[in-house]
C-alpha cells in the first residue's frame, strides 16, 4: 500500500449550495471531481492525524464507489478511523447521531436527498462538523475556495474496504470501522420517546403505512416501527433502499408520495400515514384525507411537546426557517418562549441549538427535527407524531383541527417553476428586489404591504450575517408572499414562490387551500411577472 499523489485541476461549479455540493452523477463520475472536492475538504481540515470521522449515505448510485474512494483519500491524509454505516447506509439524521454518540471529528454524508438517483440521476456530497450539523457557511466557503487552488490529490492505492461485513478493517494506518446503521440511532430514539405507550397504540389495533420511498429510511422505519414498536409487517411499505429509489422521486410530499396519498384517501385508510425522503432527514405527515403542512406539524408538536419523555422539560425556543409559516411562532408565543427566523438551510439552525436558544426547528420542505441531533429527522418526526398519537388517544385530523380552532391557521403553500433559464430567474428576482421599495404600504386586492424587504439573517450567537436570503412581501394581516432560488436543484434553477395567509375565523377554517391563496398568487404574479419572465404557464411543483 502506498500514498499516491495526484495531478488534478479546479472545476468549475463547486460551491456547495443549500445543503452540500449536489450535481449529476455523470458529473461526479468525471475523473478528479469526487476526489477534488474531498481533497478541499481535507486541506480544509487541516491536520487530520488523530481525527475520528463518520462516512455513510443515502445508498443512491455511486454511493459504493464514493465510499471506497472517500476512505483510501482519508487514510493518505493520516485520519486515525472512520465508522461507515454497513453497505455504505447512514441516513442522514443517523450520520449526525453517530457522530455526537462516538464523539467523531465530523462526518461526510453522500446524498442528494430528495433528487432522484441512478445513473442519470443526481449525487451529493456534504460535510458534517462535530456536533452534528452541516458545515457553517465559513467553513463550506473556505472548501470552495480550496477547490478552486488544488493541483493535487493524495489517495491510497489500497484495495477496496468490505463494507458490508460489520467489524474493523484498515486501509494503510487508517482504522475503519463499519457499524449497524440503525442500532445508535434506534436507540437515541428510545430515549426521547414513550416507546411503551406506542407499543400499546399499535397493540390495540392503531393502523399506519410508511413509505420508506425506496430510500435510506426503509431500515430504520422496519427496524424501530415495526420491530420495537411492534407494528404489523407491512407497516412500512418500500421499505427496500435501492440505488435508483425504484426510478421515482424520493421527495414526500403529497405529489410524489402519490401511492401513500391515494390510500390514505381512501376508503380502507389506515389511521395514520408517513413518508420519508432519499437520506432520512424529511418527513410527511397524513392523516385520513388530509395531509398536514410541515408548518402545521412543527406547530402541533411543539403544542404538544411535553407528552414525549426526552421533552418533558419544556422547549428552550423554536427556531424556523423564514419561507415556514408563522403557525410555530403562535405556539412559541402562546408558551412564552422565543421563535427565531433563518434563512432556508439546516445548518442555520446549528448554532441555535449549540447555544441552547432552540430546542425544534422545522421548514416548510418537509423538515423537522431537535436538538437530539444536528439535521432534520424523518423517522424522528414520525415517532413524535406517533407518541402524541398514543398520548391524547385523539386522531390526527382532530389533533389539526383543534390546534387551528386555538391558534388559527395558516394556509400555506409553495408553488415551484422547476429548470428555468437562469437568467430567467436571476431576472425575476433583480426585478423584484429593485421593485422592493416602491411596494411599501402599497394595496392590492384587500391586503396592504407592511413590510417589503430582501431577507437578512444576523446569528444572535456568532454574529455572522447572511443576506440576499429571499424576497418577502409581508402584508398588513401577517400574510406573506416569499420568492427566492432554490440552493439544492441540478438543473437551470428553481424559482420557488411561497404564500402564507393567516386565518381565525372559525367559519373559515376549512377552505381548500389553493383557493384561500388565490389572491396572494394573483399578487404574486402582478410584482413579479414570474410567469411572463420564465416563460411558464404555471409552476412545475406544487405542495
Ligand atoms: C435542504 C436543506 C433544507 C432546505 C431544503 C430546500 O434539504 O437542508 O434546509 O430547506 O434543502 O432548499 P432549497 O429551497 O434551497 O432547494 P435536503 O432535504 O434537500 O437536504
Amino acid at each position: 500500500m502506498t500514498i499516491q499523489t495526484v495531478a488534478t485541476r479546479p472545476f468549475n461549479g463547486q460551491r456547495p449550495g443549500t445543503s452540500g455540493l449536489r450535481k449529476k452523477v455523470t458529473e461526479f463520475q468525471t475523473p478528479g471531481y469526487l476526489e477534488n472536492f474531498v481533497e478541499a475538504i481535507f486541506t480544509t481540515l487541516g491536520d487530520c492525524a488523530g481525527m475520528t470521522l463518520v462516512l455513510g449515505g443515502d445508498g443512491r448510485f455511486f454511493n459504493r464507489t464514493a465510499i471506497q474512494t472517500i476512505l483510501r483519500m482519508a487514510a493518505a491524509h493520516g485520519v486515525r478511523k472512520v465508522f461507515v454505516g454497513r453497505g455504505g447506509l447512514l441516513s442522514t439524521p443517523a450520520v449526525s447521531c453517530v457522530i455526537r454518540k462516538r464523539h467523531a471529528n465530523g462526518g461526510i454524508v453522500l446524498s442528494a436527498s430528495h433528487n432522484p438517483g441512478g445513473p442519470h440521476g443526481d449525487f451529493g456530497i456534504k460535510f458534517n462538523i462535530e456536533n452534528g450539523g452541516p458545515a457553517p457557511e465559513k467553513i463550506t466557503e473556505a472548501i470552495y475556495a480550496n477547490t478552486q487552488t488544488l493541483h493535487s490529490y493524495h489517495i491510497s492505492d489500497a484495495p477496496e474496504v468490505d463494507i458490508d461485513r460489520i467489524g474493523a478493517a484498515r486501509v494503510e494506518q487508517m482504522e475503519v470501522e463499519v457499524i449497524d446503521p440503525v442500532a445508535d440511532y434506534a436507540g437515541l430514539m428510545a430515549r426521547l420517546f414513550d416507546f411503551d405507550a406506542i407499543r400499546g397504540l399499535f397493540a390495540r389495533g392503531f393502523t399506519m403505512r410508511f413509505d420508506g420511498m425506496h430510500a435510506a429510511s426503509g431500515p430504520y422505519a422496519r427496524a424501530i416501527i415495526e420491530g420495537m414498536l411492534g407494528a404489523p409487517a407491512g407497516t412500512v411499505i418500500n421499505g427496500e433502499p435501492l440505488e435508483d429509489f425504484g426510478g421515482h422521486h424520493p421527495d414526500p410530499n403529497p405529489v410524489n408520495a402519490a401511492e401513500l396519498i391515494a390510500l390514505m384517501s381512501g376508503p380502507d385508510a389506515p389511521d395514520f400515514g408517513a413518508a420519508s425522503d432519499g437520506d432520512g432527514d424529511r418527513n410527511m405527515i397524513l392523516g385520513r384525507q388530509l395531509a398536514v403542512t410541515p408548518s402545521d406539524s412543527l406547530a402541533i408538536i411543539a403544542a404538544n411537546a411535553s407528552v414525549a419523555p426526552g421533552y418533558r422539560d419544556g422547549l428552550a425556543g423554536i427556531a424556523r426557517s423564514m419561507p415556514t409559516s408563522t403557525a410555530a411562532d403562535r405556539v412559541a408565543e402562546a408558551l412564552g418562549i422565543a421563535c427565531y427566523e433563518t434563512p432556508t438551510g439546516w445548518k442555520y439552525f446549528g448554532n441555535l441549538m449549540d447555544a441552547g436558544l432552540a430546542t425544534l426547528c422545522g421548514e416548510e420542505s418537509y423538515g423537522t427535527g431537535s436538538s437530539h441531533i444536528r439535521e432534520k429527522d424523518g423517522v424522528w418526526a414520525v415517532l413524535f407524531w406517533l407518541n402524541i398519537l398514543a398520548a391524547t388517544g385523539k386522531s390526527v385530523n382532530e389533533l389539526v383541527r383543534e390546534h387551528w380552532a386555538r391558534f388559527g391557521r395558516n394556509y400555506y403553500s409553495r408553488h415551484d417553476y422547476e429548470a428555468v433559464e437562469v437568467m430567467a430567474a436571476e431576472d425575476v428576482m433583480m426585478a423584484l428586489r429593485r421593485r422592493l421599495p416602491a411596494f411599501t404600504r402599497q394595496a392590492f386586492d384587500g391586503y396592504r404591504v407592511a413590510l417589503a424587504d430582501d431577507f437578512s439573517y444576523s446569528d444572535p450567537v456568532d454574529q455572522s450575517v447572511a443576506s440576499h436570503q429571499g424576497v418577502r412581501i409581508i402584508m398588513d394581516d401577517g400574510s406573506r408572499i416569499v420568492f427566492r432560488l432554490s440552493g439544492t436543484g441540478t438543473e437551470g434553477a428553481t424559482v420557488r414562490l411561497y404564500l402564507e395567509r393567516y386565518e381565525s375565523n372559525p367559519a373559515r377554517l376549512d377552505l381548500d387551500t389553493q383557493e384561500a391563496l388565490a389572491a396572494l398568487v394573483a399578487i404574486a404574479e402582478q410584482v413579479s411577472g414570474l410567469k411572463r419572465r420564465t416563460g411558464r404557464e404555471g409552476p412545475s411543483v406544487i405542495t
